[in-house]
């Protein structure tokens, strides 16, 4: 009896660590290459460059944190405006069921930020940072290697009030990431693994882990 509680619970941990290890749903790992602005296809991305910059977004494979390949952006911001370009991606998706936007991001120690903007199908752009002045406050990018971000969908800001219903609801059809380098100098990016997740867990997983915390009590309990 007691082995088998044991087993319970430790089957009950296993389940809630495997579902916080891992997004629950990618809407591009890079794993079938880069559909470069094809309209038609219903899996595509588009880029662009500030006058005069460098922005060149490219499938890579130099250590990828999840799979083959990921997306790496060099970019050089060559008229000391902070702004050198953006890439976006096309893929319709029902992210109802979902809390955050989750993305793996290499960074490179220079200093810059990212600007993500997500569409809904109902015309509605939210957007995670401000833009101010000469400085930049969007996501910065201040580390080396490869670091999970994790960015809830309440923490974005609607960008275009009248719009749409004005409210998020998961009716996913894009996403945008803009870029910012230093004035007058370059990063060296990359991102893979671009999807949604749930850090607040659902009710069902917390039951699961109350029974597994339940079943270590009794456990304890009787080798007393
Ligand atoms: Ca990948
Ligand atoms: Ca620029
Ligand atoms: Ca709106
Ligand atoms: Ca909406």
């Amino acid at each position: 009896m007691r082995k088998l509680l044991l087993g319970f619970a430790v089957i009950a941990m296993l389940s809630i660590a495997a579902q916080a290890a891992n997004a629950d749903v990618i809407f591009d790992d890079f794993e079938s290459g880069i559909d470069w602005v094809n309209s038609s296809a219903s899996n595509y991305w588009w880029k662009y460059s500030d006058s005069g910059d460098i922005f060149n977004p490219a499938l890579s494979s130099a250590g990828a944190p999840q799979g083959n390949n990921y997306l790496d952006i060099q970019s050089t911001d060559n008229n000391y405006n902070y702004y050198t370009g953006g890439t976006g991606h096309y893929k319709e998706m029902d992210l109802s069921a979902y809390d955050s936007f989750r993305l793996m991001v290499k960074g490179d120690s220079s200093w810059g930020s990212l600007k993500i903007e997500l569409k809904e199908k109902d015309g509605d752009l939210f957007k995670y940072g401000e833009w101010t002045l000469d400085e930049s406050i969007w996501l910065p990018i201040n580390w080396t290697g490869w670091k999970e971000v994790i960015i809830p969908f309440s923490s974005f800001i609607n960008d275009n009030p009248g719009v749409g219903n004005d409210t998020w609801t998961g009716d996913f059809v894009s996403a945008n990431f803009i870029v910012s380098a230093p004035a007058g100098g370059s990063i060296s990016w990359g991102l893979d693994d671009i999807g949604a997740t749930n850090v607040v867990p659902e009710p069902g997983t917390i039951a699961l882990f109350g029974i597994g915390m339940a079943g270590l009590l009794l456990i304890s309990k009787r080798k007393k």
